[in-house]
Order: structure tokens, then C-alpha cells, then sequence
């Protein structure tokens, strides 16, 4: 490794003196060896995540190609035998040997940690996943690597296990063809799991293909009797990402265009694209080089901040906001889809999870932009401008109204955790992560399952019928509702600005409500609370769903309980002869005993811990089932019949 590093010859200055790539600009750190052993420290996590991580590295690598504007198509393949083939056009890696390793410069960039040329001459060098360590990362953590490279009329092949070569880097003859081709097999020993899932895969690949307008992403999936092909390629670019979002989303847009602008400085750049719809979230999703930063940074601080203002100088100036009226930056965001994609040579993370753009020049860049070039837009397009500052408005008047509820809620005691709800039937025990607190559909459940229940650590809180639809509500119905408050008090944390995770009162907070369509409404209702106004909970794993029996089979005194039907029928056969089968309507029709047994009982009952697996996703699912347009839910209920009925977010 010393070694290596005396060998390593790429300096800053010598790619900056010779713009082309030359086979002696590559950076040599570490030996992959490092990689196997700490797998975690280069690709975060060796579950599913770091696992799907190895295809987007490699396809990053491909992206760059595109960007400099050698490659048109990218194909990605889920092959059969649980490889994963990414195959590009673009010019093919250089062909020559690496003069001061004497090694082929493709066996370097395989094998030597850190090994890259500065990508592309003009472009970025964006590969952000694995912060640019790349291709030799994916090389340590697989089983067997195959490259076919085709450049300059002639195509090339090297393999590689583990990390090490296993066949030497040979010419394999002429051809018209060119672009490199990897073939990886990821290594069971490193993985959690070594299973591919298309839909992760997809959902990457499509919005590398929104981030990069112009790029033609082709997914295959070759695995199981029928094969699909997806394409993405899209010209809009981060417009048609917003146009998705609102698709999505299922909401009507308040103006038609989406609105983009673009600008750069000093080799930077920005670009935005924003669309207001009817709804009361936002989307607001920020890249920093086509990497999710999750945690923002100052591209996205910029955009924030320049929003507000824009739409302050705007409406002031067009009598479209009263002299004493002000929009706050959380007005601005009410029914907002917006997309903050920026792209530069040094990007500068914050943050552990490396998810947060730190590059200071970066804020002004994309504030300026909006305050240019939104302002110029509004001007230009009064109508939009009157529907966008009236969203806003109505926005600052419901909060408002939503600090007026909270402060007379408060006044009357009932957010303090002091006051319990009279329904409530509360746990002795008073550590948080010992208890559990059941959310019982119905006031008679709520009974069996209060007598049924061990009272040291669960307790249990009957809600009488639906709750509140907040997802058609503001804030201040919101602090209002008779149906929300109890549950408000009950778990301690309070809601939106004032919610504080410290102050939560049980350690899982268990949703229990009938196996039919009006429990799984109930379940809806309840999420969309949780995943509007508590969504901590859910991210830090609080929330669960009770799953209760759909029959009770039983034969003279031997008694199960299936949770499908599939179930029911292997209790059947089991049981043989007379059997008895009953279907449970509702969990009212069970005694206690058996409430406690089959649901409640933690040794012998079944929870699905809801998790937000995508965000974006989760967020459609709940505008398309419980906002107020019929078409969308319509429509997904239709696609997803037997599954609504078994809503697992
Ligand atoms: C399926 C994965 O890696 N394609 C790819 C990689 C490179 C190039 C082209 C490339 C880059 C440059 C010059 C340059 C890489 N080159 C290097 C290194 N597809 C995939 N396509 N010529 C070709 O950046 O100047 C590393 S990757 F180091 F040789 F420059």
C-alpha cells in the first residue's frame, strides 16, 4: 500500500496541464482488500441498500460519459443468474497501459482503490454514490467481475474474482463497436442479501434519466419466465420530473407550465423547475452532481430562502398582497413540487450521511437564479403569479387560524400531557420503550381489548369512529377535531413545529383495527395523521399495524387461527374431518382470551412495523387515497384491488 502510494502520480496539477486523459492520470490510495474488510465504510451498508448501490456506481460511471457527450444509451440487465449487466456506448475506457504501474489502464480502475482519471475534460466528475471510489468497490465486493471494452475499433476483456484477476487483459479482435460493458456477480460473502429488486432499480434509473435530459436508460429484467424492458429517457429533464411528481401525486396543478430555470458560473451549474398544485405538502427534492441530498445544503437553502422573497417583491409590487402581509418561507411551500438539481466540480459534503451540500458559492448561485429568472417568469405570466401568491396567502391565513386553535387547545389544557384522554386506559409501567399503546377501532373492541389486555405495559385508547381526514384538512381542524386531539395527548409528542420525539409516551404505538375495507380506511386515516404531522414516529420505527385472525378453525378442543387463507385451508387438512370454521367479521366478535392471544399477546401475536421505504411514493399513495380527487383513487384502487385491503406504507 506504501508502495502504491509512492506510485501514485496523479496530481491536481497535471490533470489541469493536460486536459485529455492520459494513462498516467490515475490517483492511487488503498488496496481492495480494505473494501472486503470494511465493506460499510465505502458503501454505507452491506442490506439490500448497499447491495443495490454496486449497479449505481457502475451506471454513474456511464452518466459521466453521457454528460461529456459520448454516450447516448445505457443499458441496464438483470440477468437470470443474479448478475447484473451494465453496458454503455460511449467511447470505451483507454486501451493502453498504465505507464507507471505497467498494468492495463481498465485492470487499474478495477483494481487500485481511488483509480480514476479527472472524468471528462469540460464536464463533472459526478459519480456521487460511492463518493467516486467506483468501479474498483463494486470489483472488491463482487464474486466475479467480466469487462468488455470496445475502443478504437478494437474489443478487450478482463475478469476478475474477488477483487483479483483472474484472466489477464487480452485483445479479443476487431469491431464496430464501442462502449464498456460490465458484467458483476455481487458476493454473497459481503451481502445481506444478493437479491436484486426491479422496482429500486427502476425507480434510480428513472430519475437519473429525469436529472439528465437526454440520456436514453434501457432496464431490462431477464429474470423469471417473462423478461420486461423499461426505457427512460426524457428530453424535459427535471420539468418532466415535476409533471411526474404532480402525475403521482394525483392533484390538480394550479398553472399549466412548469416553471424551469437554469444558470451557471464558474463551471457550476443550477437548475430548478417548480409547479404549485392544490394540495397542502410539498415535494421538494434537492441533487447536488445526481445524488439525493437527503439532508439539503445550500442549494436548497438558496432556493428556500430566494422563493419567499421573489414571491414577497412580487406580490407587493403587483397590489397582490396587502402592505402589511407577509408570506413566510412554509407559506410558499404549501401545494409545491420542486426539483433543485446542481452540478460542479468540487462538490463539499456536511453532514455523516454525506447527504448535505456544503459549497457556499452554490447559494448565492441558485438564489440568484430564482430571483431572476421566477421574477421574470411572473412578470410574464400574471395569471400564474395571482393563482401562486393566492396559494400562498390562503397558506399564511391557515396558519394563522392553526396558531389561534393551538393557543385556545392549549388554554383549555387539552395538548398538555398532563391532561389524559378520559378514554384512554392507561399502562402502570413508565418507561417509554417497555410500553405499547393500542389505537382500537370501536368502543366495544376498545372494551374486550381493555379487559384483555396485560395493563403493566399496554394501554389502550378506543377511537370512535373515523378520524379527521387531515389530508383535507388544515392545521387549525386539525387542533380542533374531537376525533385527533385524544390521540394527540395520549402519545405525549405533540404535532408539526412543537413535536418532540423526547416526549413520546409509549415505546410502540399499535394500530388494531378489522381485517375489512372500513378497518383498512381506519389504518389510511391514521397513517396519513402519522405521516403528515408525526412522521418521525413512523421513520423511527414506533408505528405498527396489529394483524388479527381471519378465521378460527377448530376441531373438538384443538383451536388455530389462520391470518389468510391459504392458512385456513392447511388448518383444515390438518384438523381433518368435522371441522369447524368460523370467519372473524370484525375483532369485536372475539372474547378476550382470544383478542389476547391471537393480537395482543407479544409471544404469540403478529405486527407489521409500518416503515416509509420511499418517501415519494408513500406521499402519493396518500394524496391518491385521500385527497379529494375521485379519478387517481379511482384508478389505484382498480390497479391495486386486493391489496387496498392490506395497506402497508
Ligand atoms: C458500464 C460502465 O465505465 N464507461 C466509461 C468509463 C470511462 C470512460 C468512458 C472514459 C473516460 C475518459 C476518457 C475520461 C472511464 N475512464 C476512466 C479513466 N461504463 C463506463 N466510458 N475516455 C473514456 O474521463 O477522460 C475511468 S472510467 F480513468 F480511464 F479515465
Amino acid at each position: 500500500m506504501e508502495e502504491l502510494l509512492e506510485q501514485g502520480v496523479n496530481t491536481e496539477a497535471s490533470a489541469a496541464e493536460a486536459p485529455a486523459y492520459d494513462d498516467s492520470q490515475i490517483q492511487v490510495l488503498e488496496g481492495l482488500e480494505a473494501v472486503r474488510k470494511r465493506p460499510g465504510m465505502y458503501i454505507g451498508t452491506t442490506s439490500s441498500k448497499g447491495l443495490h448501490h454496486l449497479i449505481y456506481e457502475i451506471v454513474d460511471n456511464s452518466i459521466d460519459e453521457a454528460l461529456a457527450g459520448y454516450c447516448k444509451q445505457i443499458t441496464v440487465i438483470l440477468n437470470g443468474d443474479g448478475s447484473v449487466t451494465v453496458k454503455d456506448d460511449g467511447r470505451g475506457v483507454p486501451s493502453g497501459m498504465h505507464p507507471k504501474l505497467g498494468k492495463p489502464t481498465l485492470e487499474v480502475i478495477y483494481t487500485v482503490l481511488h483509480a480514476g482519471g479527472k472524468f471528462g475534460g469540460g464536464g463533472y466528475r459526478i459519480a456521487g454514490g460511492l463518493h467516486g471510489v467506483g468501479a474498483s468497490v463494486v470489483n472488491a465486493l463482487s464474486k466475479r467481475v467480466e469487462l468488455v471494452n470496445c475502443r478504437d475499433g478494437k474489443a478487450y476483456a478482463i475478469a476478475f474474482e474477488q477483487g483479483k484477476t483472474v484472466e489477464a487483459f487480452r485483445e479479443l479482435g476487431d469491431t464496430a463497436d464501442h462502449g464498456l460493458t460490465v458484467r458483476f456477480w455481487p458476493d454473497p460473502e459481503i451481502f445481506e442479501t444478493v437479491e436484486f429488486e426491479a422496482d429500486v432499480v427502476r425507480t434510480r434509473l428513472r430519475e437519473q434519466a429525469f436529472l439528465n435530459a437526454g440520456v436514453n436508460i434501457c432496464l431490462r429484467d431477464e429474470r423469471g419466465e417473462e423478461h420486461t424492458e423499461e426505457i427512460f429517457c426524457f428530453e424535459g429533464g427535471i420539468r418532466t420530473f415535476v409533471e411526474y411528481l404532480n402525475q403521482q401525486k394525483g392533484c390538480s396543478v394550479l398553472h399549466n407550465d412548469v416553471i424551469y430555470m437554469m444558470g451557471e458560473k464558474d463551471g457550476s451549474l443550477a437548475e430548478v423547475a417548480l409547479q404549485y398544485n392544490d394540495s397542502y405538502s410539498n415535494i421538494v427534492i434537492s441533487f447536488a452532481n445526481n445524488m439525493h441530498t437527503v439532508d439539503g445544503g445550500t442549494h436548497e437553502q438558496g432556493f428556500r430562502m430566494s422563493l419567499a422573497k421573489v414571491l414577497n417583491e412580487y406580490g407587493k409590487k403587483f397590489k397582490l398582497l396587502k402592505d402589511d402581509e407577509r408570506l413566510t418561507a412554509e407559506d410558499v411551500l404549501e401545494g409545491l413540487i420542486a426539483i433543485v438539481s446542481v452540478k460542479l466540480e468540487d462538490a463539499q459534503f456536511e453532514s455523516q450521511t454525506k447527504a448535505k451540500l456544503g459549497n457556499s458559492e452554490i447559494r448565492t448561485l441558485v438564489s440568484g437564479i430564482v430571483a431572476d429568472k421566477l421574477y421574470t417568469y411572473l412578470e410574464e405570466n400574471p395569471q400564474a403569479g395571482k393563482i401562486i401568491i393566492e396559494k400562498a396567502v390562503a397558506a399564511a391565513r391557515g396558519r394563522e387560524a392553526a396558531k389561534r386553535a393551538r393557543e385556545l387547545t392549549r388554554r383549555k389544557g387539552l395538548l398538555e400531557s398532563a391532561s389524559l384522554p378520559h378514554k384512554l386506559a392507561d399502562c402502570n409501567e413508565r418507561r417509554m420503550e417497555y410500553t405499547e399503546l393500542y389505537l382500537v377501532e370501536g368502543d366495544s373492541a376498545g372494551g374486550t381489548a381493555k379487559d384483555g389486555r396485560e395493563s403493566q405495559f399496554q394501554a389502550i385508547l378506543p377511537l370512535r369512529g373515523k378520524i379527521l381526514n387531515v389530508e383535507k384538512s388544515h392545521l387549525d381542524r386539525i387542533y380542533s377535531s374531537d376525533s385527533i386531539t385524544p390521540l394527540i395527548q395520549a402519545l405525549g409528542c405533540g404535532i408539526g413545529s412543537e413535536f418532540d420525539i423526547g416526549k413520546l409516551r409509549y415505546g410502540k404505538v399499535i394500530i388494531m383495527a378489522d381485517a375489512d375495507v372500513d378497518g383498512a380506511h381506519i389504518r389510511t386515516l391514521l397513517l396519513t395523521f402519522f405521516f403528515r404531522h408525526m412522521k418521525p414516529l413512523i421513520e423511527n420505527g414506533h408505528i405498527y399495524a396489529a394483524v388479527p385472525p381471519l378465521y378460527k378453525i377448530s376441531r373438538g378442543k384443538a383451536e388455530r387461527y389462520a391470518f389468510s387463507d391459504e392458512e385456513k385451508e392447511a388448518y383444515v387438512l390438518e384438523l381433518g374431518g368435522n371441522v369447524r370454521v368460523e370467519r372473524y367479521k370484525g375483532l369485536g366478535e372475539m372474547d378476550k382470551e382470544q383478542l389476547w392471544e391471537t393480537t395482543m399477546n407479544p409471544e404469540t401475536r403478529t405486527l407489521k412495523r409500518i416503515t416509509i421505504n420511499d418517501a415519494i411514493k408513500a406521499d402519493a399513495l396518500f394524496s391518491i387515497l385521500m385527497g379529494d380527487k375521485v379519478e387517481p383513487r379511482r384508478a389505484f384502487i382498480e390497479a391495486n384491488a386486493k391489496y387496498v385491503t392490506n395497506l402497508d406504507v
